[in-house]
């Protein structure tokens, strides 16, 4: 095969949750290629596919946790709750999926195992797990940004003679904690939702903390009919907050300082943020993620009211034991987690000062000796972010050059969308982008229409083969590490936004956090500018 070799399709996008259903819209829809998606769940709704532990819900609310790109699907759609749980989600996707016709294009219980570029046919082989290849002109991968279980590997865990989940990977037909003694490892926002719904089953739920956090009730609550009125009748309006914030949540950081009220006036705010709940009380103030003592008056009203809240006070106290900057970690949002340690059946264990040395078949023993037996082990132990989805598909680019091997130091991307030496690949949601740092459905539709957008450019253009240069892949790691030291982000240690939660990987601060709207306009501005920092080869030269 030359240049000219006829692959199978136009695209092969691997991942269905809302990037890969919308790219295959964009493309197939708006483009008019032949496109290929590759699942390798049973169904749409990628994240919420698999993350169906007790409690499952999105921290974004719910009129924002969705498309927006179309007024009609988003008008047509009406959500119950003030943010919405995993089954409805999970409904939403697949109402979306079927309403644009999506499935016939998707190939479900497809696991991609390795993605090859060939340079003398320009196309890309992927390989499945079935031991099937097909090819494409362009990949894109979809695969999400924290879709890789990290279960620790603590020794032992082979020879625990009861039952242990990741959150991640929950069963579908659900886990029966009554009567059981069960033990949660984590307090990220996923074990501070799993708490409270665990501790109404179980037996006796004890909750191994490594490093306490802070979290802010969500208040959630049935959507009443005002509300959905006023969301449909205001679709621009709550489009434009969402494309014009730094996180493109549906609400505005207030342009206020800490430091401009006095500390009475400061405590009201903050109470009454409390009070309305959720992600929504880090935009209290402008300067809560970027002047450390700013965001201490955050942090010490949060500590105060966990110690409100709970009446043990050693348990309290550790509950409160947090260092890093309130936000400096993706801050969780909870329905009754502090509360949850008032009953009898739940225990708090400080795995920080005498951390997890083994698990036996009866349970977890700690270093000082101490054994505490379980039926059930729930790992709320996060992910390999943003980088463990993308190495996990075994990724070679030009010149035979891994992806593991180019990220060897940490991952490199220009603006998180393509990599160097992997050409016509885009990385939807990479690291290098906000992703992470912004409301998901936001992040993913600038990616997906920028990505359609250089697609189509390509091809009016006769551009057979594009991929970033390295001086801009250079440059654009440079300001994303500006960008992350403009912030207090760094500061929290031990966050997955560093990699520091997967032992061995190299620490880098991995998303862009200069805000999704100043990334919208670079990407925008980049593309006008013919793309400029790509290398854009024409068809003859490539051949
Ligand atoms: P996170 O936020 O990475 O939280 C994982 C938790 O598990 C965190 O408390 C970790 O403590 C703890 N952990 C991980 N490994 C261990 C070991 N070996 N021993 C004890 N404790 C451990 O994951 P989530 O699933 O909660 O949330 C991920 C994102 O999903 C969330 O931010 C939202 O964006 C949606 P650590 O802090 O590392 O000390």
């Amino acid at each position: 095969r030359g240049a000219s070799g006829t692959p199978d399709v136009d695209a092969i996008v691997i991942g269905a949750g809302l990037a890969g259903m919308y790219q295959l819209h964009l493309l197939r829809d708006r483009l008019g290629l032949k496109v290929q998606v590759l699942e390798q769940g049973g169904g749409v709704g990628g994240t919420w596919y698999w993350n169906r532990y007790p409690g499952a819900r999105c921290d974004s609310e719910s009129h924002s946790y969705c498309f927006s790109f179309s007024r009609e699907i988003y008008t047509e759609w009406e959500w119950t709750e003030r943010y919405p749980g995993q089954p409805e989600i999970m409904r939403y996707m697949n109402w979306v999926a079927d309403r644009l016709d999506l499935k016939r294009d998707i190939r479900f219980d497809t696991r991609v195992t390795a993605c090859t570029y060939d340079a003398a046919a320009n196309l890309w082989r992927v390989t499945t797990e079935a031991g099937e290849t097909l090819t494409a002109t362009y990949l894109v991968t979809a695969v999400g940004c924290l879709s890789t279980a990290n279960v620790p590997k603590i020794p032992g865990l082979e020879s625990f003679e009861g039952r242990w989940y990741h959150t991640g990977q929950w069963p579908h037909k659900g886990v029966d904690f009554s009567g059981a003694r069960v033990g949660q490892i984590g307090t990220g926002s996923t074990g501070i939702q799993a708490v409270p719904v665990i501790a109404e089953q179980a037996k006796h739920l004890t909750v191994f903390q490594r490093t306490a956090n802070y979290s802010v009730p969500a208040r959630n609550a049935p959507l009443d009919e005002p509300f959905k009125a006023w969301v449909k009748q205001n679709y621009e309006a709550v489009r434009e907050t969402m494309l014009s914030t730094p996180n493109g949540h549906p609400f505005r950081i207030e342009d206020r300082s800490c430091w401009e009220v006095t500390e009475e006036e400061r405590r009201k705010l903050y109470e009454a943020a409390w009070e309305k709940g959720g992600l929504q009380f880090r935009a209290t103030f402008r300067d809560l993620l970027v002047d450390r003592k700013a965001n201490d008056t955050a942090a010490d009203f949060l500590k105060a009211k966990i110690r409100e809240i709970v009446q043990d006070p050693a348990t309290a106290a550790r509950l409160a034991d947090i260092d890093h900057p309130y936000a400096a970690k993706r801050p969780p949002i909870d329905t009754n987690y502090f509360e949850a340690f008032n009953r009898d059946n739940v225990s708090l264990v400080d795995v920080r000062a005498n951390p997890i040395e083994r698990i036996t078949p009866k349970g977890i023993r700690l270093r000082d000796g101490t054994e505490h037996e379980l039926d059930i082990i729930v790992f709320a132990t996060g992910f390999d972010a943003m980088t463990g989805p993308l190495l996990r598909l075994n990724i070679t680019g030009r010149d035979g050059l891994t992806l593991a091997e180019a990220w060897e130091a940490g991952p490199r991307s220009y603006l998180g969308l393509q990599v160097a030496g992997f050409p016509n690949m885009f990385t939807i949601t990479g690291p290098g982008s906000p992703s992470v740092l912004c409301n998901m459905p936001i992040a993913i539709e600038q990616h997906a229409e920028w990505i359609a957008d250089c697609i189509g450019h390509l091809r009016r253009n006769g551009i057979a083969r594009m991929e970033p240069r390295p001086e801009a892949v250079e440059r654009w790691v440079e300001h994303v590490n500006e960008a992350a030291n403009a912030t207090l982000l760094p500061q929290a240690g031990h966050s997955w936004y560093l990699g520091a939660n997967v032992p061995g990987k190299p620490r880098v601060f991995m998303p862009y956090a200069g805000g999704m709207a100043r990334y919208r306009e670079i990407c925008a501005d980049i593309a006008a500018r013919g793309y400029e920092g790509f290398v854009l080869e024409e068809a003859a030269a490539a051949a």
